[in-house]
């Protein structure tokens, strides 16, 4: 294939309800989108960075200026077949994930719309619908976050997770616990704490749950081996995970027992198999985290999530849980707390490209012969 014009647009999406974490708040999401023409063909990719540096580096201006200035130029004109030989293009860029994924998951449904074949099918996964899961944000009370769990019990979630902070942590988990004794129920602390927390951290143990998620730094895995050795909730990272070597080397020192994976975090679905396929060999169950995506990220999480490896509940919840309006046909929504894996070609889901124009910030286009604003 050959790329020979590329579209961003930055697209600003309104959230339903306000999502609050131990580090960030935000009450709309803007994400890059990213629109990729090669032989006649249209493949679509979003960048799923949060605005702000507060959950990792990137930015989504960050990924921007990445992407407009070294991966699009590096793959624009270039041919390929594969997608390794597509992401070799840009292996001298270090690092920015989020900017890498949202290209490459742009020419993976390119690639699917070429062979007629679904990105669940090509990376090999088989589940039609994945079971999905909610993930609940910081409120402004007790009562608030209590009704939205039974809100999303009562519409078939198969598990909620919950938000924590120093201060919103063991009272909230206990009434949330004491309500809903059977409920497969985890946290998130989003590196709020630190080993000196250990004891503290202990007593979530009494409550039954399925994981704590990432509750020390973004960079590390030391403590997390440290906590997770006296803790017998077991520990599932999440921002300490970059690649199928990180996930080796935190299984191989024990940092966790659980892998929450996301596309954008890993630089996309051709690592994100990666990182599955060395949970699988090791037995380390995995899951599907997410970052608020539209319908085209969201798409490609339920893609991935069709890898037999996925055995937990991941965080992929209908996008009406977030957004009034989506940008894809058909809609991504949960029955029951399953959710279909789209299986038309490519990622399976049309993009609503007059919405998209609509909620647009900021556009650029860039061709072989350079950039056009
Ligand atoms: O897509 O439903 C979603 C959001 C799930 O809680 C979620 N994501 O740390 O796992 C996480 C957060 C990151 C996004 S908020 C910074
Ligand atoms: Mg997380």
């Amino acid at each position: 294939m050959r790329i020979d014009r590329i579209d961003l647009t930055l697209v600003r999406l309104p959230l339903v309800r306000v999502f609050k974490t131990s580090s960030s708040q935000k009450s709309h999401i803007d994400h890059i989108l990213i629109r990729a023409e090669a032989d006649g063909l249209v493949g679509w990719g979003e960048c799923a960075s949060p605005s702000d540096p507060y959950y990792c580096p990137e930015t989504i201006e960050t990924c921007w200026h990445i992407l407009r200035d070294f991966l699009l130029p590096d793959a624009i004109g270039r041919k390929w077949g594969t997608i390794e030989e597509l992401v070799g293009f840009s292996a001298k860029v270090k690092g920015n994930n989020f900017a890498k994924a949202g290209l490459e998951m742009a020419c993976w449904d390119l690639l699917g719309k070429a062979q007629g074949r679904s990105i669940g099918a090509m990376l090999g996964g088989s589940a039609v619908s994945i079971a999905s899961g909610v993930s609940l944000g910081i409120e402004e009370s007790l009562p608030a976050l209590l009704r939205l769990v039974d809100q999303y019990i009562g519409e078939g979630y198969k598990r909620i997770k919950l938000k924590i902070a120093p201060g919103w942590d063991i009272d909230v988990v206990r009434a949330v616990r004491e309500r809903h004794p059977d409920l497969p129920l985890q946290v998130d602390a989003n590196s709020a704490y630190t080993l000196d927390d250990s004891d503290h951290l202990r007593r979530l143990d009494e409550f039954g749950l399925l994981l704590i998620e990432q509750p020390l730094a973004h960079d590390d895995i030391i403590d997390h081996a440290r906590l997770q050795a006296i803790l017998t909730t077991p520990v599932c990272l999440d921002e300490s995970i970059h690649s199928a070597d990180d996930a080796r080397k935190a299984i191989d020192i024990a940092a966790c027992r659980i892998i929450n994976i996301k596309v954008s975090r890993v630089g996309g679905l051709l690592e994100a198999k990666r990182v599955h396929d060395v949970c699988l060999a090791r037995g380390i169950p995995v899951w599907c985290g997410g970052m608020h995506e539209f319908g085209i990220g969201r798409a490609a999480n339920l893609a991935v999530s069709s890898l037999p490896g996925f055995t937990l509940p991941g965080d992929i919840s209908g996008s009406d849980k977030y957004y009034r309006d989506d940008l894809v046909e058909p809609p991504l929504l949960a029955t029951n707390g399953s959710i279909p894996v789209p299986c038309g070609p490519g990622l399976g889901v049309t993009p609503i490209e007059d919405r998209i124009v609509r909620n647009a910030l900021r556009t650029l286009t860039l061709t072989e012969d350079g950039v056009c604003r």
